[in-house]
């Protein structure tokens, strides 16, 4: 990479497909039948608070059974080795980037093992099951929900990912549809603060057009090759 001292990377479900993650949007993307339009939003959690946490729940139980892949910790080792700026900017509500040991990491969309309590806001770790209706130990509301950004929720520390875009000499997405806003438009900031953009996925998104480069094929192997 020649003259690129800052980075910003958005990654999406597909960095996590190699891992068994089921994507949102490809063969197989509804979760029971549901697409996730329409189970992650304000008002199924007040319809069906039980339908809602399940949804949840079956995947905060999964995260058990799966590990970081190839581009997941290609990206671990681009963020201990390089000297410049980077942040990764996770759509994804797992913990993979994590424990591949990813550090400038930030979950936009929320994160399956946190609880968020509705009522007065404070976080807590969550790795088990979580009923609705669970007290929070902060106010003693029976109001913690999951720590998830449903669509028409802001998603978290938009400040802080427009600063770094507006630094950026290079934006990187990886394994993303562009379905979902803002995230899908971060290549068009990117691109009118004059940073380079790079798409890589397994498919042509609905984003492929304002990517000054596309290169297709799977996270696990178009990663590493373009971090090494
Ligand atoms: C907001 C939560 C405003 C966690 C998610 C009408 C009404 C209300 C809102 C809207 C509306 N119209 C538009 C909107 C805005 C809306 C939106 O964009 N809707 C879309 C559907 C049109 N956005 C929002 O509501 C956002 N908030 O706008 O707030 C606001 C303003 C002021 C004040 C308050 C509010 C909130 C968006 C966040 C919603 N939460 N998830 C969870 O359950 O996971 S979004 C959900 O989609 C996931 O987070 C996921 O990350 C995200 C994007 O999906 P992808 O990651 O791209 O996954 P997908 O399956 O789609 O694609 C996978 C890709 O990987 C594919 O391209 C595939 O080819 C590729 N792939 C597969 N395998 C591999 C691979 N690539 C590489 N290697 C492989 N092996
Ligand atoms: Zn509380």
């Amino acid at each position: 990479m020649t003259d690129i001292r800052n980075i910003v990377v958005l990654t999406g479900a597909g960095v996590s497909a190699e891992s068994g993650i089921a994507t949102f949007r490809g063969p197989g993307g509804l979760w029971e039948g549901h697409r996730v339009e329409d189970v992650c939003t304000p008002e199924a959690l007040a319809a069906d608070p039980v339908l809602v946490h399940r949804f949840y729940d079956l995947r905060r139980a999964a995260l058990a059974g799966v590990g970081p892949n190839a581009a997941h910790r290609a990206l671990a080792e681009l963020d201990a080795a390089w000297p410049g700026d980077l942040l990764i900017v996770t759509q994804n509500v797992d913990d993979l980037h994590e424990r591949a040991g990813a550090r400038r990491l930030l979950h936009m969309h929320g994160e399956l093992t946190s609880a968020l309590c509705a009522r007065c806001g404070v976080r807590r770790g969550w790795h088990d099951a979580l009923p609705p209706g669970t007290r929070c130990d902060a106010c003693g509301a029976a109001a913690l929900r999951p720590d998830i950004v449903f669509f028409g929720e802001m998603p978290y520390q938009m400040e802080r990912i427009e600063a770094a875009l507006a630094r950026a000499d290079l934006f990187v997405s990886i394994g993303t549809s562009g379905a979902v806003y803002p995230a899908a438009g971060f290549v068009q900031l990117a691109d009118a603060y004059g940073a380079e953009t790079l798409e890589l996925n397994l498919e042509r998104s609905a984003g492929s057009g304002f990517f000054a480069e596309t290169r297709l094929g799977p996270a696990g192997v178009l990663v590493p090759d373009w971090v090494r």
